[in-house]
C-alpha cells in the first residue's frame, strides 16, 4: 500500500487526542505544541492561567499556520487514570469518545447532506508513559491495546527531564522491545519512497529511530543564552522543550503537523473507520 508522507498544499481538519495517568503533563505538552502561541507575545503565564487537573474531556480548537498550510486542529485532553485502586477500563471513556465520533461521521455519511460534513474522528492518540518505571506496566499494555484498533496510537516518554541520556535510550529500547513482545499495534511511520532525497531519508531515519519520542513540556519562558524559550528553570540548570539535545518535543511536533498529518487522516479513513462501518453494517443486517 502506497501512502503519502509529505503534507498536502490544501488547508487542513486534524484532531489530536491525549490519554494517560494523571499528572504526566498531558495539558502541560498540547498546550506546549499547541495552544499557546509564545512567538508572538512571549511572557509568562500567570497564575490563573496556569494548567490545573484535568476533570472531564475538553476540546480545544486552535488555527495554525505551518509552512504556509492553513490547518484547524482540535485538541482532545483527557483525564488521566489515577489513584483508582482498580484501574479496570479506565481506558474506556476515551474509546468511547472515539467511538462517538465514528458513529456520528456514519450518522452523517449515510444522511442527505453528505457533503458537508464534519469529520470529528480522533486521527491520533499520544499515550504517556511514565519516565521513572522499567517499562510498560499492565494498565499501559491495555490501555494502547484498547486504543489500537481505533485509533493511531503514538506512545511518548513523559517528562523526560527527569531522565539522563543514557536512561532515555535504555527506556526507548526496552520500550520498543515490549511493545513488540506485547503484540501492541502502535502507529507505524510509513516507508519512505526510495525516490526520495537523502536529506529526507535521512530525517525519516531518525524520526523512526527517535520512537517512542521523549517529551518535555512546560508552559512558562525563561532565559536561555541569551533568548527567551519555552523551557524549565531547576537549580542545576535550563531544560529547553525545543532543544533537539534536551527531547524529541521538535520531532513530535514536525511529524504531528508537516510529516505525517496525511498519513495518519489516511490510516484512520481507510482501516480504523472502515472496521467501525463493517461492524456497523454487519449489525445492521443481522
Ligand atoms: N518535570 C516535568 N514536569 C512536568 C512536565 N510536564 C508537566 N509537568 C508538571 O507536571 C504536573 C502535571 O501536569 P499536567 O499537564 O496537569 O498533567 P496531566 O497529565 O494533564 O494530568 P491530568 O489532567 O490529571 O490527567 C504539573 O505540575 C506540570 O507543571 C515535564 O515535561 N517535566
Ligand atoms: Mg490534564
Amino acid at each position: 500500500r502506497k501512502r503519502s508522507t509529505w503534507s498536502v498544499k490544501k488547508g487542513f481538519d486534524f484532531t489530536l487526542m491525549v490519554a494517560g495517568e494523571s499528572g504526566l503533563g498531558k495539558s502541560t505538552l498540547v498546550n506546549s505544541l499547541f495552544l499557546t502561541d509564545l512567538h508572538k507575545d512571549r511572557k509568562l503565564l500567570n497564575a490563573e492561567e496556569r494548567i490545573h487537573q484535568t476533570v472531564e474531556i475538553t476540546k480545544h480548537t486552535v488555527d495554525i499556520e505551518e509552512k504556509g498550510v492553513k490547518l484547524k486542529l482540535t485538541i482532545v485532553d483527557t483525564p488521566g487514570f489515577g489513584d483508582a485502586v482498580n484501574n479496570t477500563q479506565c481506558w474506556r471513556p476515551v474509546t468511547d469518545y472515539i467511538d462517538q465520533q465514528f458513529e456520528q461521521y456514519f450518522r452523517d455519511e449515510s444522511g442527505l447532506n453528505r457533503k458537508n460534513i464534519q469529520d470529528n474522528r480522533v486521527h491520533c492518540c499520544l499515550y504517556f508513559i511514565p519516565p521513572f518505571g522499567h517499562g510498560l506496566r499492565p494498565v499501559d499494555i491495555e490501555f494502547m491495546k484498547a486504543l489500537q484498533d481505533k485509533v493511531n496510537v503514538v506512545p511518548l516518554i513523559a517528562k523526560a527531564d527527569c531522565l539522563t541520556p543514557v536512561e532515555i535510550k535504555k527506556l526507548k529500547d526496552r520500550l520498543r522491545e515490549e511493545i513488540d513482545k506485547y503484540g501492541i499495534k502502535i502507529y507505524q511511520f510509513p516507508n519512505c519512497d526510495s525516490d526520495e532525497d537523502e536529506e529526507f531519508k535521512q530525517q525519516d531515519r531518525e524520526l523512526k529511530e527517535s520512537s517512542p519520542f521523549a517529551v518535555i513540556g512546560s508552559n512558562t519562558v525563561v532565559e536561555a543564552r541569551g533568548q527567551r524559550v519555552r523551557g524549565r528553570l531547576y537549580p542545576w540548570g535550563i531544560v529547553e522543550v525545543e532543544n533537539p539535545k534536551h527531547c524529541d518535543f521538535v520531532k513530535l511536533r514536525t511529524m504531528l503537523v508537516r510529516t505525517h498529518m496525511h498519513d495518519m487522516k489516511d490510516v484512520t479513513g481507510d482501516c480504523h473507520y472502515e472496521s467501525y462501518r463493517a461492524l456497523c453494517i454487519q449489525t445492521m443486517t443481522r
